[in-house]
């Protein structure tokens, strides 16, 4: 027996949870939102090591759903950091009285489905539990944080830092010796301040990444001016686009391949002086699906690392050569290389020297004990599912989602899985996700998702859940496109290979944001086809290819 009931129960207050509570709530559903966290911001609550910031633009890395919040809300750089990202999240909640409807410091700790009363029991590791028609996960991607299995970790006598949960009160590391394992985009963003402070920093690097500058800076007046007078326009222009967000600049007519050396050289610099990642993403027609095109922008970085980096041998170390650019997760960075230029930063190239052990003293590798007084792991999270599958969810005939996901993620466009009636993902495998902006992405899921809601409740229904069939062939489809792309050749976390493990399968959907709508509209506007509907339904008579081919560039058709 459940202490209370509601209509939905949403799991985590970050960007998701806080729009789809808003949402439900205005369409006159009861919901409740369950975060662990003391406060909103998901991400933005746990991630607050030195230098976190947003990589897409802060005007369009936030939400569009109420142009008075976005006209009275003016960001002070071009990228936001940490904690003006989450004073943000604060002041959308107070702005609509949020946080009367979340309960804070509190895990949801599972998720059964009652067959008989065709709701969900939803139970937290406080005691209460919560009867509810459905659940929104709103649990975010990359939440469940990758402590790493290396031996003697916990017989470390000094400080253990982990970038994913950082201390609300901040680290001092005046005077200390650091060691930061690991260099991808958290790392590169804490590295440069870390070494301001600390007395010695040495970075212990498995794979080296590409990095494209952010070219940071203030907006000022005049740029809110412009922002202003086109902002309907960037925000249209993002919900249509590949990735989430509106391309600063357009992507070159000329394929990679078919560019001379000096076209190629004077493009990639224009990007490079703009900085940012989407410029660099979305360079070329040709570079997200021809290895030998990717080569080539991957070249033209490698270049800037050797000019940015003074020692030779450190420069070439720094330099990724074993997968294509931009295939793993693409970084951005403000004085990221020239840290290496310090005298109190050193670089450990753990290729060549392993880490054995961590000892009570330091950092064992296969060369040397590096002693330290602080340790930052910058390990990564269980992406996209690690959330998920941590919580005992259940569905029909009791088989929980870990089970189901197995032999790797099977869902219906990344929102619902076969078995699981009435639970969505935002953001989950198989949608856009983290290969797009995360807010663009979830405000389409929020809005798809309540008016799936709103029709359920129009028709005197109460399941919808997948068919078979639909997750089959969505899934098929995402591997497909996947497959024409460069980002099937890295170890990247998109296909989980950062997890000892974890199913290689690629998880976000790569058909493109404005495809990827698109195809969820035309789901609904037949009627759910692919989903049942109170155990009716009919497969979906869609051309998912077709979507994405009208939209793709030239090149994915040859690849
Ligand atoms: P990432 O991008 O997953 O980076 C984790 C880093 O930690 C990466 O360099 C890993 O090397 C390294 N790593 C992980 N485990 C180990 C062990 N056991 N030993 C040494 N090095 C290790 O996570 P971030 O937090 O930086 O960024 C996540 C996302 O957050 C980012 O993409 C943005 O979307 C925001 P590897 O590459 O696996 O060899």
């Amino acid at each position: 027996m459940a202490d209370q009931e509601f209509d939905a129960i949403i799991v985590g207050a970050g960007f998701s949870g806080l729009y789809m509570l808003h949402k439900l709530r205005a369409l006159g559903f009861s919901a409740h939102a369950i975060e662990a966290g003391h406060d909103v911001g998901g991400t933005w609550y746990w991630n607050r090591y030195p230098g976190a910031r947003c990589d897409i633009e802060s005007v369009e890395y936030s939400y569009s759903f109420d142009k008075d919040l976005e006209a009275d809300w003016d960001w002070s750089e071009r990228y936001a950091a940490q904690p003006e990202i989450l004073r943000y999240l604060q002041h959308v909640a107070e702005r609509f009285d949020l946080r009367r409807d979340i309960e804070f410091e509190t895990r949801v700790t599972a998720a059964h489905w009652q067959e008989d009363a065709h709701r969900w029991l939803v139970e937290t590791d406080r005691g209460r539990s919560y009867s509810a028609r459905f659940v929104i996960a709103a649990t975010g991607c990359l939440s469940s944080f990758n402590r790493p299995d290396i031996p003697g970790l916990d017989s470390f006598a000094g400080e253990i830092y982990a970038t994913g949960t950082w201390p609300h009160e901040g680290v001092d590391f005046t005077g200390k010796r650091v060691a930061v394992i690991g260099t991808g985009s958290s790392a590169i963003q804490s590295i440069p301040l870390i070494a301001k402070q600390a007395k010695q920093l040495t970075v212990f690097q498995r794979t080296p990444n590409y990095v494209v500058p952010a070219q940071n800076h203030a907006l000022s007046d005049e740029h809110w001016r412009d922002y202003r007078a086109g902002y309907s326009g960037l925000r249209q222009n993002a919900r249509v686009s590949q990735f989430g967000a509106a391309l600063p600049l357009p992507m070159s007519p000329k394929p990679a391949l078919e560019s001379t050396q000096d076209e190629l050289e004077e493009d990639l610099e224009k990007r490079w002086a703009y900085g940012g990642l989407p410029g660099f993403i979305g360079a070329f027609p040709d570079t997200l699906f021809e290895t030998a095109a990717a080569d080539l922008v991957g070249e033209f970085v490698r270049g800037k690392i050797r000019e940015r980096v003074k020692d030779p041998v450190v420069a070439e170390l720094l330099c990724p050569r074993d997968y294509p650019f931009a295939s793993k997760r693409l970084c951005v960075d403000i004085d990221y290389f020239e840290t290496y230029n310090r005298d109190n930063v050193r670089l450990v190239d753990l290729n060549a020297t392993p880490i054995e052990a961590v000892t009570a003293d330091g950092v064992k590798t296969s060369a040397e004990l590096v002693e330290v007084d602080a340790i930052v792991l910058a390990t990564g999270f269980d992406a996209m599912t690690g959330a998920l599958t941590r919580i005992d969810i259940r569905g029909r005939e009791g088989v929980t989602l870990k089970d189901k996901w197995a032999e790797g993620t099977k869902t219906y466009l990344g929102l619902m899985n076969r078995g699981f009636p009435n639970l969505f993902t935002i953001t989950g495998p198989g949608s856009p996700s983290v290969m797009s902006n995360m807010p663009t992405s979830i405000e389409q899921h929020v809005d798809w998702v309540s008016q799936a809601m709103v029709d359920l409740r129009d028709r005197g229904a109460s399941t919808i859940e997948p068919l078979a069939e639909s997750e089959e062939v969505w899934t098929a489809h995402n591997g497909e496109i996947a497959d024409l792309t460069v980002f099937v050749h890295a170890n990247n976390w998109y296909l989980g290979a950062n997890i000892p493990g974890k199913p290689r399968v690629f998880m976000p959907y790569l058909g493109g944001v404005g495809a990827y709508r698109n195809i969820c509209d035309e789901v609904r506007e037949s009627g759910y086809s692919g989903f049942a509907i109170d155990g009716q339904g009919r497969p979906a008579d869609i051309d998912f290819m077709d979507h994405v081919m009208r939209l793709m560039p030239q090149s994915a058709e040859a690849a």
